[in-house]
């Protein structure tokens, strides 16, 4: 099968044998086709390892694991050498990575556009309690990637840049495949790294295409973050526009180029630039654009939202700068409202805006979201705009986050209901007519105990971390951002850590799970982690306290973590402030994978909640509506919380207690605490006291070992609107229209 000799092999040969082996299978599979092709324009692809879920999709895994082990080899040898690629943070580039496998699996004409990193964002390490980042190594490895013969020159200022695009098939369920088509630096050279993920900022020849996010805290950090999008945009419009140079004027009937938030949103600026530099009309230019581009937005946090100064695009293409000029005078005849301006009083170009006044489409990622998108954050663009907007709910591939990862609850499922669920993921209702089903039921809960010892075993392997599969597994795991509230739930497990001591017996021992990035910049997140890791120690140290509980944050959380961590999940920790939490998407691998929802009703738990029924998920916290007021009147004061509670005082002052700062640093510990005093932006202590009843309700609940299987049941039979195919499809029937023309 694969031309070498597979007992004497090192696992490097065999993995690049089977490598090249799936690679030719794959050169067999049709690519997609259609009338119109779609660009998903996107700064990340977080997609994962790739090897097993390609051979599933080829649907030869078993076929190849039987033969390796024919010789004494174990596929799993070759699942973890193969490294996870760096090309991604968090929810937005995972999601387009589900886009693009619904993408092929549904045969949309369809590819994503975006770049390689050679380093990934970093990979995290904890030292002393606290996240360090160093490089994240993936290259040195054989890879997915095939260098391709397109080159393009980029020119950033004064400086010549080359280009190169690599390929990376992306397999579809159903026998056709996309592309992931990925720009790299010819000239990049890591030598300009000096320690860590540190580097020189100024050399872009050499750096453009280093890290993800390089450092937005400093000018020049920005600055390259700026030069790194135009390299990414100016590549992929170079590729979009190659054959298509005859066609400008009827540009937009042929494709559609879809931006996975402001980052690549450049793309439109540069696009009025070939098309008036093709001497089309200014009107002209603004019809073919407007109707090229659809924007998503995922995010309704102001300071998220790009914002570059005039300089920066003078540094790097002066001859944007009067483009901008032009598409204001455009932008403040269609209004005069100044909060849709393109360039406001500070000579800052708003991407956002720009994004939404030259494009036709406009969508947020979860009901909730473009609800508050229309009707309060962007709500004077959608009054000028009325018809743009749209909701495209987001969507996660069960082909990943059920068949690959779950492999014992896909096929109990496959066995009960069948498996045209896989392709047509509302058959998982199939499900609910053996709610009352015992067997059902109890299996269930064997399948879940054996998802915990697969993590256990995982963990003690990979991180040397022992866990005990027979407690609660509850799990928390996403960017580490204050909005998120992981602090939050780290003042559950103080709170409960004092009850503890106070001679409190739970029912069953608790384990709680976190798996975060820190932004390097971000001080707070980084003191949130800081003091999850130092509390972890300090129960793992009492010999009262680690019988019943125990605090673990696994290092570097990536995909590979989340498929061994979700299946393995009881309680499922989606407790954003309302209002700020755009979608989710994690929650709703969770929801997948029968774990218990305990979340406020933000972004996709909304829709979660609707669709499950309030028996079987957890809701607590202040609405949105109530949310939003506060910030409107500025009347939130987490003092007053603080000062009137025992329960909130003690947790929070916890942090500073004489256990901690002897274990843990001082500067780090008593950041934390003023700020939850003083400041508390994302209102941690509005819904603490909620939150911690309505958790302890669910530790009692789950002692109803039937019952709660009954809940997890509807949770996984009601989990098929998630399915990204489903999300694709709508993204194709309302925006994309690839087979209308
Ligand atoms: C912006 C400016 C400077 C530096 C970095 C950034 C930046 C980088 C990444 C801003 C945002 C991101 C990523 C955002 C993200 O992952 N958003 C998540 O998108 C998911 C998919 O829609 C949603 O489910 C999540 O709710 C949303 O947080």
């Amino acid at each position: 099968m694969f031309n070498i000799n597979i007992k004497e092999s090192t696992t490097e040969q065999l993995y690049s044998a089977v490598l090249a082996y799936t690679q030719d299978k794959i050169a067999d599979v049709e690519s997609v086709s259609g009338d119109r092709t779609v660009y998903y324009m996107s700064a990340e692809f977080l997609i994962g390892k790739l090897l097993s879920n390609n051979l599933m999709n080829l649907k030869i895994y078993d076929e190849v694991a039987a033969e390796l082990a024919k010789y004494g080899r174990d596929i799993t040898e070759l699942e973890q050498y193969e490294p996870e690629p760096a090309l991604g943070n968090g929810g937005l580039g995972r999601l387009a990575a589900c886009f693009v496998d619904s993408i092929a699996t549904l045969g949309i004409n369809g590819q994503g556009l975006g770049l390689v990193y050679h380093y990934g964002l970093f990979k995290q390490v904890f030292e002393r309690n606290l996240q360090t980042e160093v490089k994240d190594v993936w290259l040195d490895k054989p890879t997915w990637l095939r260098k391709t013969d397109f080159s393009t020159t980029v020119k950033l200022g004064d400086l010549n840049v080359t280009s190169r695009m690599y390929e990376m098939d992306v397999l579809g369920y159903n026998n056709k495949k996309s592309v992931l088509r990925l720009f790299d630096l010819e000239s990049i050279d890591d030598t300009v790294i000096t320690s860590g993920i540190s580097f020189d900022q100024s050399e872009y020849a050499k750096n453009l295409a280093l890290f993800l996010y390089p450092d937005d805290s400093t000018e020049e950090g920005l600055r390259l973050r700026f030069a790194q999008q135009y390299f990414m945009v100016q590549s992929g419009l170079a590729w979009i526009l190659k054959d298509r140079q005859d066609h400008l004027h009827t540009l937009n009937e042929d494709i559609v180029i879809q931006i996975n938030d402001t980052h690549p949103s450049l793309t439109i600026l540069l696009l009025f630039k070939e098309l008036l530099n093709h001497g089309i009309e200014l009107q002209e230019a603004i019809k073919i654009v407007e109707n090229t581009f659809a924007y998503t937005n995922h995010t309704i946090l102001a300071e998220a939202l790009e914002k570059w100064p005039l300089a920066y695009f003078e540094a790097i293409d002066p001859s944007l700068v009067a483009i901008i000029k032009q598409l204001d005078e455009v932008v403040k005849n269609r209004s005069a409202d100044k909060r849709v301006v393109l360039v406001d009083e500070n000579n800052l170009v708003h991407m956002a805006s720009l994004a939404i006044h030259f494009s036709y489409s406009v969508n947020g990622v979860a009901a909730l979201h473009t609800d508050i998108l229309k009707n309060s954050e962007l709500k004077h663009f959608n009054d000028l705009y009325p018809t743009k907007f749209n909701n495209k709910t987001n969507g996660i591939t069960f082909r990943r986050w059920l068949a690959f990862s779950n492999k014992p609850l896909t096929a109990y499922l496959d066995g009960l209901i069948g498996n045209d669920y896989m392709s047509d993921a509302d058959h998982l209702e199939k499900l609910l007519a053996y709610r009352e089903d015992k067997d059902v039921l109890n299996t269930l809960i064997d399948i879940k105990h054996g998802n915990k010892v697969r993590l256990q075993n995982y963990l003690k392997q990979t991180q040397n971390i022992d866990i005990n599969p027979d407690s609660i597994f509850d799990i928390q795991i996403k960017r580490l951002h204050e909005y998120k509230r992981q602090q939050m739930n780290l003042l559950y497990i103080i709170h409960m850590y004092q009850e503890i001591k106070a001679g409190l017996i739970l029912d069953r021992p608790l384990t709680v799970f976190f798996g975060s990035k820190a932004a390097p910049a971000y001080t707070i997140a980084k003191d949130i982690i800081h003091a999850l890791l130092t509390v972890s120690k300090i129960i793992e140290n009492d010999p009262v306290v680690s019988k019943q509980l125990q605090v673990v944050f696994v290092e570097n959380y990536n995909v590979t973590l989340a498929e061994y961590l979700i299946p393995a999940a009881d309680i499922s920790e989606q407790i954003s402030l309302a209002s700020k939490e755009a979608s989710g998407t994690g929650n709703m691998k969770f929801m997948l994978n029968g774990a218990l929802t305990l979340g406020t009703l933000d972004g996709a738990n909304v829709e979660i909640a609707e669709l499950v029924g309030e028996d079987n998920i957890y809701i607590f916290g202040e609405h949105s509506e109530t949310i939003i007021e506060h910030y409107a009147k500025a009347d939130y004061v987490s003092r007053d919380y603080y000062e009137n509670s025992t329960l909130i005082k003690d947790a929070v002052d916890f942090i500073v207690s004489d256990l901690m700062l002897e274990l843990g640093s001082k500067e780090n510990l008593k950041r934390l605490h003023h700020e939850l005093i003083s400041k508390d932006w994302f209102m941690t202590l509005i819904d603490l006291e909620d939150y911690i009843s309505v958790k302890n309700e669910m530790l009692k609940a789950y002692e109803d070992r039937e019952d709660w299987s009954q809940k997890t049941l509807v949770n996984i039979a009601k989990a098929g609107f998630f399915s990204s195919d489903r999300t694709i499809m709508e993204y194709d029937r309302d925006i994309w229209k690839t087979n209308k023309y």
